[in-house]
């Protein structure tokens, strides 16, 4: 049998192979070879079944009462090592009972082989990622063909009894207790290097994040910083339920969704935006052009993602500064056959926007700051699109070039079967029953409720909220921070003990009720009520 102590050895070498890749990786700016991979996987694999491994994602992290927002990536993260590791263990079982079955006894040699073909698809797929030089191919396959030649001897040595080649039973207990050792001290030196590896990369991986935020931080200064000033509601009379969202969602807790492991550095000192295709004056702007030559403007902002459930928190609110596409649009003179703008990202994200869209809207807009400063790197620094109205599947992060062309190409998750127009669907949500914070209006006692009403740029009119099937009563709601933000609903429920169920349902501006019905979230965002149980 080679299977068992094939698999073992990966077992037990995998662990400080990912730590060393991670070291180079940080060392060198070398891919992060199962992040890559996971990343590649989920690229080809067929939209469906890329859209069910999330939802299995999101499911299980809300069955654990997880919040998605916060949790998704790591479990991402989580998956893709994992991922890489059962495929290490798998192809050295696998190679180990071939070489088995052929009566070939392994040598170093055959440990090159091994490594050579664990690592060479994981090299063709980093490196497809952008780095080219030959010193990254050998960089990124060094670390698996030290893994494959350390694998035979551990296999050598794992193997002694499993093969049942010793039968006496002194000498068998004497060389089970020397594997046992030997699995000790192989497992001590392994989680040694596997601790050290990532912790100095760890290190490494935190002083680059400092000189990213540095670099980003340097692309606004006083001449061009925005201040927010109040709020504009700040004096409204409806106050937030104690424990609703907060109405303004600092930055460094915006929620964050994008395709790959690991969100997308832009170095801003060799980055440009071109703007090409069926235009008379091809253009290529700076970060500095866009934030200089054009006119700014500012817009509080609801941002929601078409993948969020009923009560989502894949929905943020903050404050946004960039160019009215408008004026960049007619800097570019679009030929009369120009129809669409094809918008391509650092992470390989690219979406279509109709230019009868953006001619009609002069909200749209490049930005380039949240909350008075640059994007940050997560959210898409240094530019992107804001389209009112629309899921932020329609909404490129890291711009890196846009195309002027005739014909419509679906972007890519439209690819994977997600609504072309993505138009946010009006939704209401019960953030908190305030139990702590009862108050008591001529002898009786109320207990506040509340939480978001958001229907895109359409305004919302009226939040009901019905208890365990009651009539549906009317909320009040708190002026917005914009026409294109969320709503704050409040509504004082008149106490009683007991399990109850609440219920929350809005109105868009022109008196378009919310979608009731439960539709999930695919293709085209998700309908249906909140409803929220809680024991007073
Ligand atoms: N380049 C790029 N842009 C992107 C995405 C992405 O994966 N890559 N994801 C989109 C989706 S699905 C959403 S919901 C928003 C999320 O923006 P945020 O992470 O800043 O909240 O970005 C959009 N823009
Ligand atoms: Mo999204």
């Amino acid at each position: 049998m080679g299977f068992i102590p094939g698999g073992l050895a990966a077992g037990l070498l995998t662990p400080p192979l990912v730590g060393l890749i991670y070291l180079l990786d940080q060392l060198a700016g070398l891919p992060f070879a199962p992040f890559a991979f996971f990343d590649w996987v989920a690229r080809v694999l067929p939209g469906p079944v890329v859209t069910f491994g999330i939802d299995l994602m999101i499911d299980g992290l809300r069955l654990v009462g997880m919040s998605v927002a916060a949790a998704a990536k790591t479990a991402e993260q989580v998956g893709a090592i994992l991922m890489f590791f059962s495929i290490g263990v798998v192809v050295s079982a696998i190679f180990f009972t071939v070489l088995k079955s052929r009566r070939v006894d392994p040598k170093p040699f055959s440990g090159l082989i091994l490594g050579a073909i664990f690592g060479l698809p994981m090299a063709v797929i980093g490196l497809s990622t952008g780095q080219s030089s030959p010193f990254a191919l050998w960089g990124i396959l060094f670390p698996f063909l030290a893994w494959g030649i350390v694998c035979v001897p551990v296999y050598h040595r794992l193997r002694i009894n499993a093969d049942g080649l010793i039968t006496e039973g002194e000498v068998r207990w004497a060389k089970v207790i020397g594997r046992r050792q030997f699995l000790v001290r192989l497992g001590a030196v392994a989680a040694t290097i596997t601790v050290l590896s990532s912790g100095v990369g760890g290190v490494l991986a935190q002083r680059d994040r400092r000189h990213i935020n540095q670099a980003i931080a340097g692309t606004m200064d006083d001449s061009n910083m925005r201040a927010r000033g109040p709020f504009p509601n700040a004096d409204d009379p409806v106050v937030p339920a104690l424990g609703t969202r907060p109405e303004f969602t600092p930055v460094k807790d915006h929620y964050k969704v994008f395709l790959n492991t690991e969100p997308t550095v832009i170095d801003i000192a060799t980055w440009s935006l071109p703007i090409t295709g069926l235009v008379d004056n091809p253009l290529l702007l700076t970060l500095d052009d866009i934030q200089s030559n054009y006119q700014s403007q500012d817009q509080y902002v609801t941002l929601s993602c078409i993948s969020g459930r009923i009560g989502t928190d894949l929905i943020s609110t903050t404050w946004w500064t960039g160019v009215s596409l408008q004026k960049i649009l007619a800097d570019v003179q679009l030929r009369p056959d120009a129809r669409y703008l094809i918008i391509t990202s650092g992470d390989g994200f690219y979406e279509t926007v109709d230019l009868d869209l953006i001619a009609s809207d002069e909200r749209i807009m490049l930005a380039y700051a949240w909350d008075g400063l640059p994007i940050p790197f997560d959210h898409g620094f240094p530019l992107r699109i804001w389209l009112p109205d629309h899921y932020g599947m329609k909404q490129p992060k890291w711009i890196t070039g846009m195309e002027v062309v005739s014909e419509y190409q679906p972007g890519y998750w439209v690819e994977r079967s997600w609504d072309k127009e993505a138009r946010v669907k009006a939704t209401s949500v019960i953030d908190t029953v305030a139990v702590k914070d009862l108050v008591e209006i001529d002898g009786q006692f109320l207990i506040p409720i509340g939480g978001i009403a958001f229907s895109g740029d359409r305004g919302i009119s009226k939040v009901e909220v019905s208890v365990d099937d009651g009539p549906w009563q009317e909320a009040r709601l708190r002026a917005p921070l914009s026409e294109t933000t969320w709503v704050i609903w409040r509504y004082e429920w008149p106490f009683a003990e007991g399990q109850h169920t609440f219920e929350v349902r809005c109105a868009e501006a022109d008196g378009t009720p919310q979608i009731e019905e439960d539709r999930g979230n695919r293709p085209s965002g998700a309908t249906g009520i909140h409803r929220r149980k809680t024991k007073i």
